[in-house]
């Protein structure tokens, strides 16, 4: 009898890759450091920075839920929960690097230079929302899933190509990792070494999908493999472990090693948009109520408390001073003047293409009374 002839064994080699990624983690839920070895390099200032700009932008998303319910804001995206992997990756950037956003990175863009007012004109739909200062490195927030990564390659390599120190990163999440553009853009930016960091905000679910049913890989980290990116499962309600992995991706980057993927573990508190989904009825109240207890407000707040660099009054200090900003900036934003017509027209089009003139000439007579 001919002895028997072995047989390859493929799955062998998927759950060999998909068991190398555990989730890395600095701090645990209770503020308790868990891995000293990779304690960042912050001053005591920095971690203070980090939470005030924390505690900031929960607010911020708090005012602008409501603002939104008045009628005030048009599109918003819930941010609560999501804080540490927003700003703990947005600390670990340089004023020249790029920032590829999506619908929900609007803190990253405001911690980046954004003023206050034009992000509430963009979520108006208002075309000053979009024209960003010089000096802020970044684009508008994109809304057709993963078309971001994409442009991040493209971006990155024209980093590189001019010789400069700076990186493009880029934001999606669970649900963008099923888009074609997704595996394009990290593949690009692979093959030609350019210096993008491709951030994954995995909160669990695409508006009402959950993650199990959206892709069969057991992380979204590993997705990364395939096209030879080095890439990272992060605690992203860890504001310290998600700066250190960012912070290093960067440095790779910068050194010309090329890009990374980093998958965030976070979830997101409110609801997807404020458009109408309602999440109780494809979340249970046990899996929010799991998730509240890895706030990651509460837990940078108990580490930074340990080491008295945080109190009560610390903390409503920045609370009134956000409030105050959101007041200042909504009135800013009610005071700019309204956006016309033809003005949007002018803007998409340098030569008025000659099927649009026509109407063109009708809304210069309209706005013209
Ligand atoms: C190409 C494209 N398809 C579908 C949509 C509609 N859409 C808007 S948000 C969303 C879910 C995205 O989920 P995920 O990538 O997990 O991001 P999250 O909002 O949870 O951060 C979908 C399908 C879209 N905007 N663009």
């Amino acid at each position: 009898m001919a002895p028997k002839k072995k047989s390859f064994d493929p799955v062998k080699t998927l759950e060999e890759i998909e068991s190398k990624f555990e989730m890395f983690q600095i701090l645990d839920q209770d503020g308790k450091i868990v891995n000293e070895d990779y304690m960042p390099d912050l001053s005591d200032e920095d971690l203070v920075e980090l939470m005030e700009r924390m505690v900031w932008t929960r607010v911020l998303d708090q005012r602008s839920i409501s603002l939104n319910r008045q009628g005030r804001l048009g599109f918003y995206a819930p941010t609560a929960g999501q804080e540490a992997s927003q700003l703990g990756s947005q600390y670990a950037l340089e004023g020249e690097d790029y920032i590829l956003p999506g619908y929900r990175d609007v803190p990253q863009l405001i911690w980046h230079g954004l003023p206050l007012t034009q992000a509430f004109l963009f979520s108006r739909g208002h075309f000053k929302g979009n024209q960003f200062p010089e000096g802020v490195n970044a684009l508008s927030p994109q809304i057709i899933i993963g078309a971001q990564y994409v442009q991040t390659a493209g971006v990155a390599l024209g980093i590189k190509k001019r010789g400069k120190d700076a990186v493009a990163i880029t934001y999606t999440g669970d649900g963008g990792t099923s888009q074609g553009d997704f595996y394009e853009g990290i593949n690009f930016a692979s093959a030609y070494k350019a210096p993008a960091i491709f951030v994954i905000q995995n909160n669990n679910y695409a508006i009402s999908t959950p993650r199990e049913l959206q892709t069969a890989a057991k992380t979204l980290a590993q997705k990364g493999v395939a096209s030879g990116v080095p890439s990272v499962l992060v605690d992203g309600m860890d504001p310290l472990a998600v700066y250190k992995v960012t912070k290093d991706a960067r440095d790779r980057a910068v050194a010309g090693d090329g890009p990374t993927v980093i998958e965030m573990l976070c979830y997101r508190f409110g609801p997807h948009t404020m458009a109408g989904d309602d999440p109780t009825r494809y979340r249970t109240s046990d899996e929010d109520s799991d998730w509240e207890k890895k706030d990651p407000l509460v837990r940078f707040r108990k580490f930074l408390e340990e080491k008295d660099l945080w109190n009560e009054e610390k903390e409503n200090e920045v609370m009134e001073q956000a409030k105050e900003d959101v007041k200042k900036a909504i009135k800013e934003a009610d005071n700019t003047e309204k956006q016309t017509v033809t003005q949007l027209m002018e803007l998409m089009y340098d030569e008025m293409p000659s099927n649009l003139e026509e109407q063109y000439e009708v809304y210069k007579e309209k706005e013209s009374k």
